[in-house]
């Protein structure tokens, strides 16, 4: 069933082959979007969380070309501290294994081997999206198309308000994506419970997503879905005070000329300076409640076998 190219930790490997569950992580968040040593701590404190909910972390990365799935603490630690790690999404995810290079990979990149090891959910904190201003810039992240085509069931915080996200929910809705709101009506933003906009579907329970997902398996609908799970209410920013960061930080992004793959890292790491850190310890907060809902998830399917 799994491919030669993957590295499989033997952890990961025997509760795969025993159908237990599995939570895959993705690598971008340490090497691109949290500072060291935040980044190395949030990424032990989300594999705890997937742990004390009963099913087994694995976190993709491209280790000296090896598709890694399952990294253990020194490997963490060592890509934590790595400045090197090329940010890798579908486009790129084969120059990491060809160069023998290390990679972290994005939303896209961790769903393509998510699914090719057989890992049917996957815990992030924010997904790519269409960026501000793309009507002009067309930067549009690949994470949207990859939702559209793979099928894994990624739990989000919502779409950063550093992206717009009523853009983002109508290209969701034309790639046939599913955006499910975890236990409300909004489809949460990130840092915030509330958007202010309605989200297309809305699940209550952990039931109700095993069943849906089940469903779209009958149907063979192929593609993801897309869980927006928000952040606990005593981690929260209120939605006003962030975009005011997030609007000084677009705006320097621009005068600087930042485009390209280096757009969202740099206006993740300004966010988090602008806010004096809160939006980095409310950012923790967010992925390790992912991670637990992933967890609850795939313990659900496993038991639905
Ligand atoms: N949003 C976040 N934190 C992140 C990212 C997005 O709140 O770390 C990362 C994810 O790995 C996501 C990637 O898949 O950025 C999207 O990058 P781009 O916009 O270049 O596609
Ligand atoms: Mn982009």
């Amino acid at each position: 069933m799994s491919n030669p190219l993957l590295t499989i930790s033997p952890e990961v490997q025997s509760a795969l082959h025993n159908g237990e569950a599995v939570v895959a992580l993705e690598s971008t968040i340490i090497t691109h979007g949290m500072p060291y040593p935040q980044n190395r701590d949030t990424a032990l404190q989300v594999e705890k969380a997937v742990r004390d909910a009963g099913a087994i972390p694995a976190t993709i990365a491209i280790l000296d070309g090896q598709i890694t799935v399952g990294l253990n603490d020194e490997q963490l630690n060592a890509l934590a501290q790595t400045k090197e790690a090329m940010k890798l999404s579908r486009a790129d995810l084969a120059m990491a294994v060809s160069r023998k290079a290390m990679g972290s990979t994005t939303v896209a990149a961790t769903m393509i081997v998510a699914h090719l090891a057989g890992i049917k959910v996957f815990a992030t904190g924010g997904i790519g999206g269409v960026h501000q201003g793309a009507e002009s810039s067309f930067d549009i992240s690949a994470d949207l198309q990859e939702l559209g085509r793979t099928p894994v069931t990624v739990i989000c915080a919502g779409a950063k308000a550093i992206l717009d996200i009523p853009k983002t929910l109508e290209v969701l809705e034309t790639l046939g994506v599913p955006v499910l709101a975890y236990g409300q009506d909004e489809v949460p933003a990130f840092w915030s419970r509330s958007s202010g906009l309605q989200a297309p579907l809305r699940a209550d329970s952990v039931d109700d997503i095993v069943a849906f997902m089940q469903a779209r398996e009958a149907l063979q609908l192929g593609g993801g879905v897309l869980v927006t799970n928000p952040v606990p209410v005593e981690a929260e920013i209120a939605r006003e005070t962030m975009q005011i960061f997030i609007s000084q930080a677009i705006q320097e992004s621009q005068a600087a000329g930042i485009s390209g793959k280096a757009v969202t890292p740099w206006l993740l790491g300004r966010i988090v300076e602008l806010s004096e850190g809160r939006s980095l310890v409310t950012n923790q907060a967010l992925i390790t409640n992912n991670a637990t809902l992933s967890a609850q998830l795939a313990v659900a399917l496993s038991n639905a076998r």
